[in-house]
């Protein structure tokens, strides 16, 4: 007889003290590859460059076959294809998404999964139809309080087996904060098979969980929608039988590009003394970044980088840069934002038991050699 699922998809847990990264979290580290560091250079990240993650397999999908459905609490059900959904007036909104689960193979102790260091976050341009749109066109009933997306992928996860399914509140699916797309280009061409080909939501401003790839259905409820994307992940939970808060926007964030030249194995950073430009990226999903601090000694000291002007809308990352002198030794370098709403990175890890939304301050550790080597 075949086991049970329980048997093969274990409950969720966190390390032991000390215990390291293992075979399974590095298959899933294989898969789901971060975006190179290097690559906040580009306002746009290109193809190839932006992280994924795929809980389960990446489905076989033909873009001439896809349908999607609208239906549940909707006075006139839609089923439409590509065609059909080229047909609607186009928006093109430029987003930073980033992965709720990005930092958590730093902390300490560390949760179970995909362990990401900081680098699961990308920009694109997604084109679609808002999801307003089809919303209206459904004619959504007034008992309805939410949206749930059904994506085509199917797997099992902590014993439960499933088809990768999120939901919105009919507010935020309405596009009362900003417009939610049904997308089908990223970057002006049609989606790659790892971002959802051909179809997948958008929703600016929000953790990557809520961005349901290789979207098929959606489903006007009553009742909001429960399912294990929703109701066991993706919760900020600090003991297993804690209910938690939902995981919903993304907390502010700075990444610096690493300085000097790497080491290839430690990738500890090298540089020569002497001034030396540092820039990146700095992005929230709550309000406009407004400030972008530097630290060269570790957080003792800090002072502002500039801020340059907003690229492609709201919902991109900004560009900030600064310069700082380096000196032969030791330094740890740290960037912070700060966003219009007073919200900042901590210094000290904020710790959950699914290691979510953790925008703990990167730090980037530099050996400056001597003069004159
Ligand atoms: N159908 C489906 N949608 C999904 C996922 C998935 O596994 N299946 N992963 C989600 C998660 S956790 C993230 S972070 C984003 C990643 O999007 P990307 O791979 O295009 O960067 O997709 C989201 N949408
Ligand atoms: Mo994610």
């Amino acid at each position: 007889m075949d086991r049970d699922l329980t048997a093969v998809s274990v409950p969720g847990r966190v390390a032991r003290p000390g215990e390291g990264i293992s075979p399974e979290e590095l298959a899933l580290a294989a898969r789901n590859h971060g975006m190179p560091l290097e690559a906040l250079r580009y306002g746009l990240t290109p193809p190839g460059l932006h992280y994924v993650l795929v809980h389960y397999d990446i489905p076989a999908a033909e873009a001439a076959d896809w349908r999607i459905g609208v239906g549940g609490l909707v006075r006139n059900p839609l089923r439409l294809g590509l065609a059909d959904l080229r047909s609607y007036p186009s928006v093109t909104l430029r987003v930073t998404m980033e992965c709720a689960g990005n930092g958590r193979a730093r902390l300490s102790p560390r949760p179970v999964s995909q362990p990401w260091l900081v680098e699961a976050v990308g920009t694109a341009e997604w084109t679609g139809v808002p999801l307003r749109v089809l919303l209206r066109e459904a004619r959504v009933e007034p008992g309805a309080v939410e949206a749930v997306f059904t994506g085509a992928d199917h797997g099992v996860e902590r014993g439960v087996e499933q088809d990768y399914r999120r939901s919105l509140p009919l507010r935020v699916a309405m596009g009362d904060d900003a417009d939610v797309l049904v997308a089908y280009a990223m970057n002006g061409e049609p989606l790659p098979p790892q971002h959802g080909h051909p179809l997948r939501l958008v929703v600016p401003g929000w953790y990557g969980m809520a961005h349901v790839k290789w979207l098929c259905d959606i489903s006007l409820t009553d009742t909001p929608f429960t399912g294990f994307q929703q109701s066991v992940a993706y919760r900020y939970r600090q003991s297993a039988d804690d209910p938690g808060e939902p995981v919903t926007l993304i907390a502010p964030r700075a990444l610096m590009i690493p300085p000097g030249f790497p080491d290839f194995m430690s990738r500890t950073r090298v540089l020569r003394p002497g001034r030396t430009g540092l820039e990146g990226r700095a992005w929230s999903g709550h309000a406009p970044v407004v400030r972008v601090e530097i630290s060269s000694d570790d957080g003792r000291t800090w002072h502002d980088a500039a801020l340059d002007a907003p690229e492609g809308g709201i919902w991109a990352w900004r560009h900030w840069h600064t310069a700082w002198t380096a000196t032969p030794g030791s330094h740890v370098l740290v960037a912070r934002a700060t966003d219009a709403d007073g919200r900042t990175q901590p210094l000290d890890q904020p710790w959950n038991r699914g290691g979510f939304g953790n925008n703990l301050v990167q730090r980037i550790p530099v050996v400056c050699l001597p003069e004159g080597t």
